[in-house]
């Protein structure tokens, strides 16, 4: 292990901000390179926000053999995935064992919610201050902390008089909810929705579902992981992960897929026969997963290729549910396929077809509001004991603007984000030196396996505060130029294809007043760390050291 750690003066060389996969493995990481570490932590206990999401149906809709880390052949060679997809509470057991296991505890400090983080242009440091009055002075700040962690709750009027609990699924409280004889409303059909929908309405009297827009929908097809397929993975997993990173699998359901299926991806639709794509849809139906309609190379950029597939799942929503009144409600139309998170569950249309379930169209019937007692509806009220908000989350920026985060010129990153978020590869921002983002925006995050960019990304910040720190430097600080210009790039990836005409939290139309830009980088994993790599090659053009 090396030993870049300056003379203890009570200066920490790096805090890391959130003890989630980025918050743990930067910890780890920077540690064995010798510098001194610390992680602040909101919550009791890691898991970031796979700790937070404890609502019921909580589960990953990436495959559990790669939502995990690579980087320990300790971690690899004795963690065992029970199931196809986990469920939040074993992302989180495994995150406790892997903090457990590679000793990470010691190094971080729970129930410690950052309130401020200002850069001292005159000493160079970054000076915080939590929650709690507590306050720590550290030359390099790396932000771990969420690219979907800061929860919104839905903007309707009388929410605040509403006497019954009402629950955001991203802050589900610890003790468990008894739903036996109530009547439960939920606003959101998104991921979290999609989720707990279906087991709430097992469990409860009444479910009225307050639904604004139909997403597109596929079954997850989870299952336990048997012998079979954790020997299929010791004989498979180093190419599994060289596919991964090539972009030859995207790890939602797909990496034991069939490969003629799988590779019909690399080829645009017109090179198939109508009844050749139909088989295709079907297999990657069958398989389930997130991956259902990016059957064809140009499924983003065809409308007629895009259209396909969103018929195809149209017509799986018909099939599902008996009443064809209710199944026209939940069909997506209006916008393009992918454009929108694609959601993926268990039983989630077939749950509409529980006499206990209430669909409300919120577009046809109007949501005027809450009075104490529950919802009204186009002048009907519904009575509810608890609310559910499954409501989303302010997404990639969210997590940093909602702290005080401070530059060199005292100005806030929620003051420079105003007109939407600039950065340098997703990582720095102009005027915030020795600060780094993982998962931030104008980086791939959202878009891609998050974990898997995650592990990139901490490796890359990991080699750039060494090259400061090794260097003598004191301050490192992206330029203008290169700001403007990755700001540029990330824009242009979206520009004439169908990611434009996106309509939700990927362009961050779900927050009043968020302006409407990409938030993530959409070239994708592969050609993402190909251009990070290049730069630092180059011994990190773009930067200014000082
Ligand atoms: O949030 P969302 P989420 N009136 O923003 C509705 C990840 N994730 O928590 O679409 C009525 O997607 C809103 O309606 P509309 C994943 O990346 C992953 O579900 O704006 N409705 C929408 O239906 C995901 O994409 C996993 O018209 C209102 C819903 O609330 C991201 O987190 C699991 C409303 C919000 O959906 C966010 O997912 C969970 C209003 N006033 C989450 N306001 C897995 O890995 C909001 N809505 C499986």
């Amino acid at each position: 292990m090396a030993d870049r750690r300056h003379e203890d003066d009570g200066i920490l060389d790096v805090l890391v901000l959130g003890g989630g996969f980025g918050g743990l493995h930067s910890l780890y990481r920077l540690r064995e390179d010798g510098h001194r570490v610390l992680v602040l932590e909101a919550a009791p206990d890691v898991g970031g926000a796979w700790y937070w999401n404890r609502y019921p149906g909580a589960r990953c809709d990436v495959e559990s053999l790669v939502y995990c880390y690579t980087f320990s052949p300790v971690i690899d060679a004795e963690w065992r995935w029970s199931e196809r997809y986990a469920a939040r509470d074993e992302i989180v057991r495994y995150l406790r064992w892997v903090s457990e296991r590679l000793d990470l505890r010691k190094d971080i400090r729970f129930d410690s919610r950052l309130a401020k983080a200002h850069y001292d242009a005159a000493d160079n440091l970054w000076n915080f201050e939590t929650e709690g009055g507590d306050r720590y002075r550290a030359r390099h700040f790396l932000s771990a902390a969420g690219p979907i962690s800061a929860p919104i709750m839905p903007d309707i009027p009388g929410l605040d008089r509403f006497q019954g609990d009402i629950i955001h699924t991203a802050r589900w409280p610890e003790a468990y909810p008894d739903f036996a004889g109530k009547r439960v409303g939920i606003i959101g059909t998104g991921s979290s929705g999609t989720q707990v929908i279906p087991i709430v309405a097992q469990q409860c009297e009444k479910l009225t579902v307050f639904l604004r827009t139909p997403n597109f929908y596929s079954p997850a097809r989870n299952r336990p992981l048997t012998d079979a397929d954790h020997q299929w993975w010791q004989q498979n997993r180093d190419l599994t992960r060289e596919r991964l990173q090539q972009g030859r699998r995207w790890g939602g359901g797909d990496i034991m897929l069939d490969d003629e299926i799988n590779d019909a991806m690399f080829e645009p639709a017109s090179n198939f026969t109508t009844e050749r794509r139909r088989e295709i849809y079907e297999a990657r139906y069958a398989n389930g997963g997130g991956v259902v309609g990016w059957a064809f190379a140009d499924a983003m950029v065809s409308v007629d290729a895009n259209e396909e597939a969103g018929d195809f799942l149209r017509e799986k929503v018909r099939d599902a549910i008996v009443d064809p009144a209710i199944a026209d409600k939940l069909t997506p139309r209006g916008f393009a396929y992918g454009t929108k998170r694609v959601t993926v569950g268990t039983d989630f249309p077939e749950t509409f077809n529980r006499d206990n379930v209430e669909l409300v169209d919120v577009k046809t019937e109007t949501l005027e509001g809450f009075n104490e007692r529950g919802a009204i509806v186009a002048g009907r009220e519904i009575a509810l004991d608890y609310l559910i908000a499954a409501s989303g989350f302010d997404a990639l920026t969210g997590a940093l603007t909602t702290i005080d985060v401070r530059g060199k010129d005292g100005r806030s990153l929620g003051e420079i984000w105003a007109d939407g978020p600039q950065t340098y590869l997703g990582i720095s921002v102009l005027g915030f030196p020795n600060m780094y983002m993982i998962g931030g925006p104008g980086s791939p995050s959202v878009l891609t396996n998050v974990v898997m960019t995650n592990e990139m990304q901490v490796e890359w910040i990991a080699d750039l505060i060494n090259h400061v720190e090794d260097n003598g430097y004191v301050r490192c600080e992206a330029t203008a130029e290169a700001q403007n210009e990755w700001t540029e790039k990330v824009g242009a990836l979206v520009r004439g294809n169908l990611w434009e005409t996106a309509e939700s939290w990927y362009v961050g139309a779900n927050v009043p007043g968020k302006p409407r830009v990409i938030l993530a980088y959409a070239g994708g994993y592969t050609a993402y760390k190909a251009e990070c790599a290049e730069i630092s090659a180059a011994g990190y053009p773009g930067y200014r050291f000082t």
